[in-house]
């Protein structure tokens, strides 16, 4: 490694002092954005490896180059244990990303037209949820279930059903990017059932708390198909992985490739590979654990010094601060505060935002990667007090200086691995 960087130093300085920046940024500022992580010194090893020299196109023992030895190998290690950690009977490791990942799901089992049940956007769903800006929306017919106010924010399975009864889908889909709640999937599971559709579940931000063994996983009530990016909670490499059950095997692989893909990266299977063989050990569910008890003190500390928390509150890895109630400004303007203060938070849409997306009314917050540097329910409270405190005092620039300080001594007590 250090004399690959070395060489990158040498022969692309504008490059290299980049990567150094960003190294810098990553050291010495919190990470609060729900969806990322600092993965595993191997797992930058496995990326920069050979692996990523190679075309695989096929699956292990079927493939159509030759060469493919040791990446069968690999591809066989990822597969097996993506299969021993989430329960599931077979799991495809090739997709590149969260998008070709839901999009592979879908076209393995829709035709153009379809009915698909869905988590609307602003409560809490995903883009390739069916959003109607995104291909997917606008190729199937996607029906949105939302949240209900007067419920805590919670999911109103009797309009669920009704949605179902009424719109025949032929497949519900449930999964979220900023849903503070964890899912009966048993209620979905019934409603699909009455209603003859495929089960669903995008776990992508909760798939390491599922492996950990700290949230419920969706194969354990029968569920089709569940689909996790790899690079959130599981704190791998930036990837995505189809699992289901053994009768959907064929249909989702064909999906993959050729149905959309081309040659899969390797070098990223090799590193999803390493990463499952750490979600697999005690260690793993500690710190599953552990996020989900640093983000209910986080969540509780904001609410006592005065935030206002979609649905009150958290079940898993992340908060949505309203922060138009909680302080007066949007979240874009927060957003950019707490940057000052190197604490790194996302502007957010709340449910039916009367603000638009770019300027929306909060932020999201999430504990995943200030967990894996070792930070827990003390810094938790100490990050929540500052939070609110930081925002109460924008526009003063000596105390954003200070409290960048502050914020910047905090980490320094709590290493970035693989920096
Ligand atoms: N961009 C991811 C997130 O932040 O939740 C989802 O795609």
């Amino acid at each position: 490694m250090d004399a690959h960087r070395a060489l990158l130093q040498q022969n692309d300085p504008d490059l290299y002092a980049a990567l150094v920046g960003e190294e810098q940024r990553q050291r010495s500022g919190v990470e609060l954005i729900p969806s990322e992580n600092y993965t595993y010194p191997e797992v930058l090893a496995a990326l920069g490896t050979v692996f990523t020299n190679k075309y695989s196109e096929g699956y292990p023992g079927r493939r159509y180059y030759g060469g493919q030895e040791y990446t069968d190998v690999i591809e066989n290690l990822a597969r097996n244990r993506a299969c021993a950690v989430f329960r599931s009977e077979h799991a495809n490791v090739q997709p590149l990303s969260g998008s070709p990942m839901n999009q592979a799901a879908y076209l393995a089992f829709l035709e153009p037209g379809d009915t698909v049940l869905a988590m609307d956007l602003s409560h809490g769903g995903h883009l390739t949820h069916g959003a109607p800006v995104s291909h997917m929306g606008r190729i199937f017919n996607f029906v949105r279930y939302k949240t209900q106010p007067d419920k805590e924010g919670r999911i109103d399975f009797a309009e669920v059903r009704k949605m179902a009864l009424e719109t025949k889908p032929k497949i519900v889909l449930c999964g979220y990017t900023s849903y503070p709640r964890d899912y009966d999937y048993d209620e979905f599971k019934k409603i699909a059932d009455e209603v003859g559709a495929l089960t669903m579940a995008d776990v992508s931000h909760i798939g390491g708390l599922i492996a950990g063994d700290a949230m419920r996983n969706p194969m354990d009530y029968g569920f089709d198909i569940m689909t996790t990016t790899t690079h959130k909670s599981l704190r791998g490499p930036r990837g995505g992985m189809i699992l289901c059950k053994k009768g959907h095997a064929q249909a989702i692989d064909k999906s993959v490739f050729p149905g959309l893909q081309g040659g899969p990266h390797m070098n990223t299977i090799a590193a999803v590979a390493y990463t499952l063989k750490e979600a697999a050990t005690p260690d793993f569910k500690t710190y599953a654990r552990n996020v989900l008890a640093n983000a209910k003190t986080l969540a509780k500390t904001l609410m006592e010094n005065g935030g206002a928390l979609v649905t009150g509150g958290t079940d898993n890895h992340m908060m949505v601060l309203n922060t138009v109630e909680s302080v007066g400004i949007d979240g874009k303007e927060a957003e950019k505060v707490l940057d000052e203060v190197a604490i790194t938070t996302n502007k957010q849409i709340i449910p039916d935002d009367p603000n638009p997306p770019l300027r929306p009314s909060g932020i999201r917050i999430g504990t995943p990667a200030a967990t894996t540097r070792g930070m827990g329910e003390a810094e938790m409270v100490q990050l929540g007090r500052w939070i609110i405190d930081t925002l109460q005092h924008r526009g003063d620039a000596g105390y954003l200086a200070k409290r960048r300080g502050e914020v910047e001594e905090l980490c320094r007590g709590f290493p970035v691995p693989g920096i």
